[in-house]
C-alpha cells in the first residue's frame, strides 16, 4: 500500500469564457484515473465535486469576470486541499480552469511551504493591470505570488501563498507582452520551448528540480495545454508547439523519481472541444507515471 490519494473535483469555468471546462472532472474519472491509481497500490478517495455556481445564475458577475464566485470556489478548493494533506493522503485536484490552482496551492501549503512545477503554455502571470482578456485563468500565478486582487489573494490565509524561488515554469510559448516583461523580472524559474528544443527535456527538468532542492514537497500544476494541441486537442487555449506525449510522459517519470510530489492539479481540459474523451486519457496516463507506473 502507497498511502491515500484523494480526488477532488473542482467543476470551475468561470476563468475564462469557453463553455465546456466545468465537465473536466467527469472526462478525467470517465478516463479510468481511480482505477489507474488503485492499481499502483493507492488507496483512492473521491471526495466528489466542490460545488460551483451555474455561469448562467451569475449574470450579475459578469462584468467582474466572475470574480467573487471564484473566490468563493477557490475558498472551497483550499480547505479541501488542507484537509487531504492533515489526513496524510496525496490531494489529485481536477479541474475546471486554472484558477482553481489559487485555491488547491494555497491549501496545500498552508502547513508548509512547497515547491512548484507549473506546466503550462502560458505565465499565468497576469494581474488584471496587464491582461487583455480580464479572464482570471490567466492570473492565478501572479495571485499566489501575491499580487492582483486582493479577494484571491486573501483567500484561505492573508497574503502570498509562494515566493518566486519556490516555483518553476516548464512549457511555455505564449506571454502576452506586460505578463512577459513581469515574468522576467520576477526571479521565477521559466523553462520555455526553445529551452526544452534545445537542451532536452531531460536536461531541462533535472535543472528545474535543482531550483527546488530546498523544499521538501512538490506540487504539479498541469495545464494540460502545455501538450501539443494535436495530440492533446480537448483545450480552451491551444497553443501550437507544445510538449510531445514522450516529453510530458518523461516529466512525469523524473518527477516519480524524486518520491517528493505530494499534490497535483489537472486542469484546462474542455471535453466538448476533445475529440472521444483523448485528452482526457493523455492526462491520466501522465498522473499514472507521476504516482509511479513504470515502464520497466
Ligand atoms: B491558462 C492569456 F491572453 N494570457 O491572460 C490571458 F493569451 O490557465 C491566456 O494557462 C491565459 O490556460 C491562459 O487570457 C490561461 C491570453
Ligand atoms: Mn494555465
Ligand atoms: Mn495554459
Ligand atoms: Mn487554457
Amino acid at each position: 500500500m502507497k498511502g491515500q490519494v484523494q480526488i477532488i473535483g473542482v467543476p470551475m469555468d468561470l476563468g475564462q469564457l469557453h463553455r465546456g471546462v466545468d465537465m473536466g472532472p467527469g472526462a478525467i474519472r470517465y478516463a479510468g484515473l481511480l482505477g489507474r491509481l488503485a492499481r499502483l497500490g493507492y488507496q483512492v478517495h473521491d471526495r466528489g465535486n466542490l460545488p460551483v455556481p451555474v455561469r448562467d445564475s451569475l449574470a450579475d458577475q459578469q462584468e467582474q469576470n466572475y470574480l467573487p464566485a471564484i473566490r468563493q470556489v477557490c475558498e472551497a478548493t483550499y480547505r479541501s486541499g488542507r484537509e487531504a494533506l492533515e489526513q496524510g493522503a496525496i490531494p489529485v485536484f481536477l479541474g475546471g480552469d486554472h484558477s482553481i490552482a489559487i485555491g488547491s496551492i494555497g491549501g496545500v501549503t498552508h502547513s508548509a511551504p512547497a515547491g512548484v512545477i507549473w506546466i503550462d503554455a502560458h505565465g499565468d502571470f497576469n494581474t488584471p493591470q496587464t491582461s487583455d482578456s480580464g479572464n482570471i485563468h490567466g492570473m492565478p500565478l501572479a495571485v499566489l505570488l501575491g499580487e492582483g486582487f486582493p479577494e484571491l489573494v486573501d483567500v484561505g490565509r492573508p497574503g502570498a501563498k509562494l515566493v518566486p524561488g519556490d516555483v518553476v515554469l516548464i512549457g511555455i510559448r505564449d506571454l502576452d507582452p506586460a505578463e512577459r516583461s513581469r515574468l522576467k523580472q520576477s526571479g521565477i524559474g521559466v523553462f520555455t520551448m526553445r529551452d526544452i528544443d534545445e537542451r532536452g527535456m531531460a536536461v531541462v527538468l533535472k535543472e528545474a528540480l535543482k531550483k527546488l532542492g530546498h523544499r521538501q514537497r512538490l506540487h504539479v500544476s498541469l495545464d494540460v495545454d502545455a501538450l501539443e494541441p494535436h495530440e492533446a486537442p480537448g483545450v480552451g487555449t491551444p497553443s501550437p508547439g507544445g510538449l510531445t506525449y514522450r516529453e510530458a510522459q518523461l516529466v512525469m517519470e523524473i518527477l516519480a523519481d524524486t518520491r517528493r510530489v505530494a499534490s497535483l492539479d489537472i486542469v484546462e481540459i474542455n471535453p466538448i472541444l476533445d475529440d472521444r474523451n483523448q485528452t482526457a486519457q493523455i492526462a491520466v496516463a501522465l498522473a499514472a507515471s507521476l504516482f509511479g507506473k513504470r515502464i520497466l
